[in-house]
């Protein structure tokens, strides 16, 4: 699909833009049935920091499986085929590396907010060109933790972060204040919906308040090939959050 030029005018001024229906309702059962393959057959065979739960004893808590298209073919090329790479090299105005495929829940009543933070802040790019897809794949309103974005704080630099104790998003802006909040857009979203935010986009969403709603999407993370990795630093990064997980036993 291709983008309208007022979808990148959007893209590019909001930092964030949300292509409606982009996945049919059989495309999103399709995906809903492969996350279940993969629950069922990839995690068990899985490291532990590939695969986060609330509660990790219980297994229907599931809240992110990581790499996805590390793991398997089926969301390899999910990555790297035609539904979603292109529309990256549209809005970054380069070609793409494709980086990362994950699965976010929010489970019923326990389903953690998102603290408020930059993607940016965790690739460790240079320059921060990057982009993130997020697929619904239920309908997701204010109850059950939609996506809330900054407009145009993609183009005032990173905002501090600092620890958040959050399982999955470990760090978070450290000055978020009353003003950030009513500054906020709340984006609902219907099964199929593809939001897409930049790197640099300041967002967070509420915990899951409903009793009986999962909040389920799948994110998918392209960095520009413009864009330098600063390797090492992210490697000792992500080392030392699994052993500090490790140690608390969250995973
Ligand atoms: O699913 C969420 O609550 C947050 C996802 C997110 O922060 C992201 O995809 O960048």
């Amino acid at each position: 699909m291709t983008i309208t030029p007022e979808q990148l005018k959007q893209y590019q001024t909001d930092g964030f833009v949300v292509l409606r229906r982009y996945l049919s309702n059989d495309e999103v059962e399709e995906m809903v049935e492969q996350v279940r393959r993969f629950v069922d057959e990839i995690i068990p065979q899985l490291d532990p920091e590939e695969a986060f739960y609330e509660d990790k004893t219980c297994l229907e808590t599931l809240k992110q499986i990581h790499r996805m298209c590390e793991h398997d073919a089926y969301f390899a090329e999910q990555m790297q085929g035609e539904r979603f790479q292109p529309l990256a090299q549209q809005l970054l105005q380069s070609e793409v590396v494709s980086k990362n495929m994950q699965y976010f829940n929010k489970p019923p009543g326990i389903g953690k907010p998102t603290p408020p933070h930059q993607d940016g802040y965790y690739f460790m790019l240079e320059p921060n060109e990057a982009l993130t897809m997020w697929l619904a794949l239920d309908y997701v309103d204010e109850e059950n933790g939609c996506l809330r974005y900054l407009p145009g704080s993609h183009l005032t630099g990173m905002r501090e972060h600092q620890k958040s104790g959050t399982l999955g998003f470990s760090q978070g802006i450290s000055d978020y204040s009353p003003e950030d909040i009513q500054k906020e857009v709340a984006v609902h979203a219907e099964p199929g919906d593809l939001i897409i935010h930049h790197s640099m986009t300041v967002h967070r969403a509420n915990g899951n308040q409903a009793e009986d709603r999962h909040r389920r999407a799948m994110g998918m993370v392209y960095y520009s090939a413009d864009a330098e990795v600063a390797s090492e630093k992210v490697a000792a990064y992500q080392q030392q959050l699994v052993e500090e997980l490790t140690a608390d036993g969250k995973i």
